[in-house]
């Protein structure tokens, strides 16, 4: 048994879809970031940084109770767990991890900042402007990249896949009416859409998303003290 500790963004969307592809066993654990839940010492104990997604497998390494944390290295481990979704070797595990780095460390990060300064201080034009074209130039890297390939890490779906597919199925909720390069079938990116109605039409993703979808959001009844606690703005922020 997995337990998956758990809210319902995009990092953590990316196990759900990996746990229900594989068909490991797993309970999910809500973590309520917003009332500080994540720094709850056995919450650290867990993750010193802080942050969900984490997994605690019962069945780990030597037959013991393994602990992982940050989303990429989850999804290689229960890669190399099962022994599907990354390939075992040669250019076609080196593909799918660059693509698996390039949502890690680049998309992810990015698309984080386009979604705080638009949704929480687009009073900020210089940082909603860095961010906007910062996130239609990974739409065009990814659309390009699809027009080559069937998947992001060649021909075979892998985890690459399923760490950027949360990430595009949650920008077009967010941004999808009023960004239109981020909605569902935009015309700009006719290789991304193919490739994401391709995934969202797998078994295992909608039965990921019907178990993400049946979690509310816990933004939707934070305080707004609670929001500026963890976005570190007001009286939160820190002076030196
Ligand atoms: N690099 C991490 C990012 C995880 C992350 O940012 N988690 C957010 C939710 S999406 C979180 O737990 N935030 C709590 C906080 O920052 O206090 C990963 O990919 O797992």
């Amino acid at each position: 048994m997995i337990d998956l500790y758990a809210m319902v963004s995009p990092n953590v969307q990316k196990i759900y879809l990996m746990l229900e592809e594989t068909g490991l066993a797993y309970t999910p654990h809500q973590v309520n970031i917003w009332k500080g839940e994540q720094f709850r010492p056995e919450f650290l104990a867990l993750n010193p940084n802080a942050k969900v997604p984490v997994i605690v497998d019962g069945e780990g390494p030597e037959g013991r109770p393994y602990t992982v944390f940050e989303s990429g290295a989850i999804l290689i481990y229960l890669a190399e767990k099962t022994g599907r979704f990354l390939p075992r070797e040669g250019i076609a595990r080196h593909d799918t991890l660059q693509w698996l780095m390039v949502q890690l460390t680049g998309l992810g990060p990015m698309l984080g900042q386009f979604n705080h300064f638009c949704r929480f201080a687009s009073d900020n034009a210089y940082a909603v402007s860095r961010y906007t074209t910062e996130a239609a130039r990974l739409y065009r890297l990814v659309d390009d990249r699809l027009g080559r390939s069937r998947y992001l890490g060649g021909e075979a779906y892998s985890i690459a896949d399923m760490a950027t597919f949360p990430w595009f199925r949650t920008e077009a909720r967010l941004f999808g009416q009023t960004h239109p390069f981020m909605g569902v079938g935009s015309a700009e990116h006719p290789n991304l859409w193919r490739w994401f109605d391709e995934i969202a039409a797998r078994p295992a993703v909608e039965k990921a998303l019907e178990v993400i979808d049946r979690h509310p959001s816990t933004l939707a009844t934070a305080t707004t003290d609670e929001v500026d606690r963890v976005f570190g703005r007001g009286q939160y922020a820190r002076r030196s």
